[in-house]
């Protein structure tokens, strides 16, 4: 059980919540002198820096963009009076990948994990209405300890550079807001929300965690405001008949508003969306709410100009815009949890999350995606000395993840790892340990799933038994017989996928990653890689087995746009595989692939179809 709560911070009448987002004062440390000299208690200079943000683009000189080791961030706050008799603490959505927080020169929190949120608690004698100092050590260096996986290197003039085993750009810092928030003394500290859905009616499973004592009653409410249940105690069901379903790209939202009490007197009360609808994988078919539904969108990043992966709203809003022009109903949160503002939006947009815990990079090699099409071999990663310290900070990660995303309807899986190894028996009990916990942690049990590389292949793959449901990457067509060869990719390609048939799996597929780098200036007749008209070609091509194969559920083109990657043979500033540029503008393969989804019914390709 996590140590505090993960609910997302809202103001009512019980708690406060306020960001403290905005220019925050700002040290590299190059020379490792920080704690030595106190950095802790305050910061020297005056450089200032945007929060949330990554720090990299910010500046021109590459030691700073390529810096690996601690950076630090200052910023000051009053605790207002509204806070005052209340716990008080610092919420940060975000520092990757280690952070140290100390107020008013003391310790306060610290955190290890790049994605996901933790909070500070502000010491009482904090809370008087004086200034106070939070300083903030983020270090970003990549290990084969926490997730996602890498390592520091030092180049001969000293200076250290990080080697990500995975394929994005080692953004970092302060990514997402952070905020100053109050919890009563007694306060609601989780709640678990299960449906079961059948027809019209539905059942509302509810469990509400709280500290300190108090009686818990509840309401829901409908979107028009009106009352629709109410209930009490800890833990229930609500019956709710003709009850308003969450369904795929058609979202309903109900408020349930939670309240601790102690006779007459409110001791908290605590607001949440909540989408009624019912997962369950029946077969081949991933079923929301009875019904078949076929997945179409993207593996996605959190990228962009300037900001790198820090959280931007206005690139989110745009991001769901296009989703929703090219008919998709649904992404992968690749490769790694997303700020919240993401799945809040989700949750009303009606888009189906498979949420990705940050577990890349698993696997021997220094660029694991390089190997991605390939089906190079690769010694194992789970059965090095490192590795127990590895699954605590993975099964950790998965911890806080499902604490932070399971009342998201959007939610619909979770992704455990992506692209790990797993030709090598030694990789079984890592992953089953894993999936265990997923199952173990979620109230909604919902199904689990990780995204598979090449030689993840029908012979080889020690887990296939794990998954609820299979997740390929597959690079036919690109790493994999790329060019004039792509004949002979169609033909690999319908050969692995007749191997998978006749293992009888009666499990569903979706394909997580598919795709060719393009760039989006080039345009060549007859095609060559690189060209528009060649991320065409690959694409007509995957479709048509996708096409060929009933089992196959779903397709999630990778990527949404284009994104930035370490600098290297390999790519042209940044992974060009994007349907969409950087800047959000649609490549020639977005309108064949509009025309695609637009035209597949939501129920493509089900047994049960009407
Ligand atoms: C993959 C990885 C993804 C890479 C992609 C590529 O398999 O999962 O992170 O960006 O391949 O483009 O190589």
């Amino acid at each position: 059980m996590l140590e505090y709560s993960l609910l997302y911070p809202i103001s009512t009448s019980t708690r406060c919540a306020m960001k403290l987002d905005g220019m925050w004062k700002f040290r590299i440390d190059f020379d490792g002198i920080g704690e030595k000299e106190g950095w802790f208690a305050g910061l020297p200079g005056n450089e200032m820096i945007p929060v949330p943000a990554s720090f990299q683009d910010f500046y021109t000189d590459k030691d700073i963009r390529e810096f690996t080791g601690d950076v630090w961030y200052e910023t000051d706050f009053v605790v207002p009076a509204a806070m005052k008799g209340s716990c008080v603490f610092l919420r940060f959505g975000a520092a990757a990948h280690r952070a140290a927080v100390y107020i008013n020169g003391k310790k306060a929190g610290e955190h290890e994990g790049g994605f996901l949120p933790f909070l500070a608690a502000v010491p009482e004698e904090a809370v008087s209405g004086s200034l106070c100092k939070v300083v903030v050590k983020v270090n970003n260096e990549l290990t084969e300890t926490n997730i996602p996986c890498g390592c520091t290197k030092v180049l001969k003039n000293g200076k250290k550079i990080s080697k990500p085993y995975f394929d994005f750009y080692n953004y970092s810092g302060l990514n997402r807001s952070v905020w100053l928030m109050s919890l009563p003394k007694a306060s609601i500290f989780d709640i678990d929300l299960t449906y079961s859905v059948s027809g019209c009616d539905a059942e509302i499973g509810y469990s509400v965690r709280t500290t300190g004592d108090g009686d818990v009653s509840l309401s829901l409410f409908d979107e028009d405001g009106k009352k629709v249940a109410e209930a009490s105690g800890s833990s229930g069901i609500i019956k709710l008949s003709d009850a308003h379903l969450w369904q795929v790209r058609d979202a309903y939202l109900y408020r349930f508003s939670v309240r601790l009490s102690s006779g007459d007197v409110l001791l908290d009360t605590y607001d949440l969306p909540v989408g009624i609808r019912e997962v369950r994988i029946e077969g081949t078919e991933i079923l929301i709410n009875g019904r078949p539904v076929y997945f179409k969108g993207f593996g996605k990043h959190e990228d962009s100009d300037i900001v790198g992966r820090g959280f931007n709203i206005g690139v989110m809003k745009r991001d769901f815009e296009l989703m929703k022009w090219i008919g998709a109903n649904s992404f992968r949160t690749s490769h790694y949890p997303y700020d919240e503002e993401v799945y809040r939006l989700a949750d009303r947009e009606g888009f189906l999350i498979i949420d990705e815990v940050p577990a890349v990079g698993l696997f021997e090699s220094l660029a694991n995606f390089l190997d991605a099409g390939t089906g190079k071999g690769a010694r194992s990663f789970f059965s090095k000395p490192t590795t127990p310290v590895l699954l605590k900070a993975h099964l950790r990660a998965v911890e806080e993840m499902i604490a932070r995303d399971k009342n998201h309807p959007s939610v619909i899986a979770w992704s455990l790892m992506n692209e790990p190894e797993t030709s090598e028996e030694n990789c079984v009990p890592y992953f089953t340990e894993v999936f265990n916990t997923a199952r173990e942690l979620d109230p909604q049990k919902r199904p689990r799933t990780f995204a598979m590389e090449v030689s993840s292949s029908p012979e080889k793959c020690q887990c296939i038994h794990l998954p609820d449901f299979l997740a390929l990457n597959r690079y036919y067509g690109w790493y994999i017989k790329g060019g004039y060869e792509i004949s002979d990719a169609e033909i690999m390609f319908r050969e692995e996928m007749d191997k998978w048939k006749a293992l009888n799996l009666n499990k569903p597929f979706i394909f997580s990653e598919y795709g060719a780098d393009t760039y989006p200036a080039e345009h060549k007749l007859p095609s060559v890689m690189w060209s528009q008209e060649y991320q065409n070609e690959v694409f007509e091509m995957l479709h048509r087995v996708f096409d060929s194969y009933d089992f196959v559920k779903g397709e999630q083109a990778w990527a949404f746009a284009d994104f930035q990657t370490t600098e290297g043979l390999m790519r042209v500033n940044g992974n060009r595989k994007g349907i969409f540029t950087r800047e959000r503008q649609p490549k020639e393969v977005a309108f064949l692939i509009k025309k695609r989804w637009d035209s597949l019914p939501l129920d493509y390709k089900s047994e049960k179809r009407v």
